[in-house]
């Protein structure tokens, strides 16, 4: 059976914040442009999506972008026939009458649930194994990850030969930033700064302010937003503003389109992200990060972090993992990160390699879209 005539549905509930919707758009493009497929996304919250793609035109049932089908998924289900492959995103509960239409089709569509990210082990032993069935569709976990027998990242096919030559292209990034109105001294360290609200950011940003080396911070407007202004003492912080205070400038940009997000990525030293796209496309930018995780109930993220944290560190010599052990797990608990910070800075050498180092690991694994085609291919 051809690919090009297979059709895919993907579902999307937009729980909070960006993540699920980031996570499915760029799987739904990727499996149309690298993958030829008739691919419909189906998402709750248009206005959400418009954050991350500005194309979108929130009051459209129906939309093309960029060669995917884009459909706004509302309380009220219109009957529409099942697709060939359906990919419940994050656990999200299918309309029932769209499920009877799986359940009476010829042939019964390959249904998957594509799960969070963890780094925990027990995740490859879970990866494509049969979960429910609904009448006779079986329905399959499908997890991305880290370690080989996972479903693995999702990575655009020429990501990293794009990244290579925006990272060696100096008047590129130039103009990048100057797009967004930075212009960073010659000798700033530029860091990106996306977090969810953190009481130890005042310590972080305590330690580059009286520091030798001066510091660009960039923050993209959302939810850190509130700690820093109060570390600056400003009542309220706008796109655009620029504050100095001794060695550090703090300039908040625009939400950025999520192509473009990357590139940021891509021009910074440094770069703080948070729950599981940004998260994933940091990596991709090859220089180091701090992981500000996703709160989970009865902290089971510290078990995911801890896992990460094995993975990513262990081509480290044992002082400069345990520097990155303790920033990672003080930011992630909203401690303060002061100290830690300086601590990593005595490895940057090795932090910056390793950052590299793992990146290029991590890409002789499959990507997660072609491992979903895999699999597919696999079932039929
Ligand atoms: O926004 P997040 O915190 O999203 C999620 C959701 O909360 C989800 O429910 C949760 O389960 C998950 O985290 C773990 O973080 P994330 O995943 O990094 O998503 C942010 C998206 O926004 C990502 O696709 C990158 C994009 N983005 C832009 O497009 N432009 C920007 O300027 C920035 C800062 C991000």
């Amino acid at each position: 059976m051809s690919d090009r005539k297979t059709r895919w549905d993907i579902f999307c509930t937009v729980v909070d914040n960006y993540g699920d919707i980031g996570v499915t758009w760029r799987l739904a493009r990727q499996l149309v442009a690298e993958h030829g497929l008739a691919v419909r996304l189906w998402v709750d919250d248009l206005r959400a999506f418009e954050r991350i793609c500005p194309q979108i035109e929130v009051n459209l049932e129906q939309q093309s972008q960029q060669g995917v089908e884009v459909r706004h998924w509302s309380a009220e289900w219109a009957p529409t026939a099942a697709a060939d492959v359906v990919i419940a995103a994050f656990a999200c509960q299918l309309p029932s009458a769209y499920m009877d239409a799986m359940a009476e089709r010829a042939t019964p569509p390959l249904w998957m649930n594509l799960d969070y990210l963890s780094a925990e082990d027990w995740v490859v032993g879970c990866h494509g194994l049969p979960s429910v069935k609904y009448r006779s569709v079986q329905k399959f976990f499908f997890f991305p990850g880290f370690q080989p027998g996972t479903g693995g990242l999702l990575r655009e096919r020429d990501l990293l030969e794009r990244r290579r030559q925006f990272q060696q292209d100096g008047a590129a990034r130039r103009q990048f930033l100057h797009g967004l109105g930075v212009e960073p001294a010659a000798d700033a360290q530029l860091i990106s700064l996306f977090a969810y609200e953190n009481a130890g950011l005042a310590s972080w940003l305590d330690v580059l302010a009286a520091d030798s080396t001066p510091t660009h911070l960039l923050v993209p407007e959302g939810r850190i937003l509130g700690d820093v202004a109060r570390w600056l003492d400003v009542d309220t912080l706008e796109v655009g503003d620029l504050n100095v205070r001794q060695a550090l400038t703090v300039q908040v940009l625009p939400f950025v389109r999520q192509d473009q997000y990357d590139h940021l990525l891509w021009c910074c030293d440094f770069n703080a992200v948070r729950g599981e796209d940004s998260f994933v496309r940091a990596q991709w930018a090859g220089r180091p990060l701090l992981w500000h995780i996703y709160q989970q109930d009865e902290d089971i993220h510290l078990d995911k972090l801890d896992a990460f944290l094995a993975l990513y560190t262990k081509g480290l010599a044992p002082a400069a993992a345990e520097a990155m052990n303790g920033l990672w797990r003080a930011w992630s608990a909203g401690q303060p990160i002061g100290e830690h910070w300086l601590a990593a800075r005595k490895h940057w050498p090795q932090l910056q390699e390793n950052a590299e180092q793992w990146c290029l690991e991590q890409a002789l694994q499959a990507d997660l879209a072609t491992a979903l085609v895999q699999f597919y291919r696999n079932w039929i």
